[in-house]
């Protein structure tokens, strides 16, 4: 059976009250993926890949990242900003697909939005998700998981108020103490 999963993201914002205010290096991925983001991989077993094209897909012309694992456990693209407030938006054209899962294998093709405090202890976490029925991650006081409605695996825009968000899903955040947002495009699959 196969474990496919992939996060694909065409261009990711993160801005505040001031349109001009971008956070993110590099979010529209119109250069290498070296620049502003770094990957991490913890491969127990089958392959990763992490790519960028033009366009993956995406209607628009523009350059895409491509997050890929097969099997365990998972391969990341992540980028971290120090921020003064969470009065700020997350938008991006991502798409979302998986493949496959079982009870003891099952993927997540998701991307996390990750607050830490200014020491990057990490306070919690909101991960946008494309799961397997069998998967067993489940919304906490910390954690809130938002299954996304299209399964179809097609390109859609997602918006995130990072104020709202904490403040109505992650009570055990305290708004105030975030200091750090990380966007991670984040493949996972439990089995080996
Ligand atoms: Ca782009």
């Amino acid at each position: 059976m196969q474990r496919i999963l992939l996060c694909s993201v065409f261009l990711l914002i993160l801005v505040g009250p001031a349109l001009a205010d971008e956070f993110l290096i590099n979010g529209d991925f119109e250069q290498p993926l070296d620049v502003g983001w770094t990957d991490t991989v913890l491969s127990q077993a089958g392959s990763y890949a992490f790519s960028r094209e033009d366009t993956f897909g995406q209607p628009m012309p523009g350059y895409a990242a491509k997050v890929y694992k097969y099997l365990a456990r998972f391969a990341s693209l992540r980028q971290t900003v120090d921020v003064t407030s969470l009065d700020l938006s997350l938008s991006f054209d991502g798409r979302f697909k998986i493949a496959g899962g079982s009870s003891t294998c099952w993927p997540v093709a998701s991307l996390w939005i990750r607050y830490a405090d200014a020491n990057g202890t990490e306070l919690g976490n909101t991960r946008i998700c494309r799961s397997s029925v069998y998967s067993t991650w489940t919304s906490s006081d910390t954690v809130h998981i938002i299954e996304i409605t299209d399964t179809t695996g097609a390109w859609n825009n997602y918006t995130v108020n990072l104020q709202e968000e904490v403040s109505t899903n992650l009570p055990g955040v305290k708004p105030e103490d975030v200091a750090k947002v990380t966007v991670d495009l984040f493949a996972y699959d439990n089995g080996t």
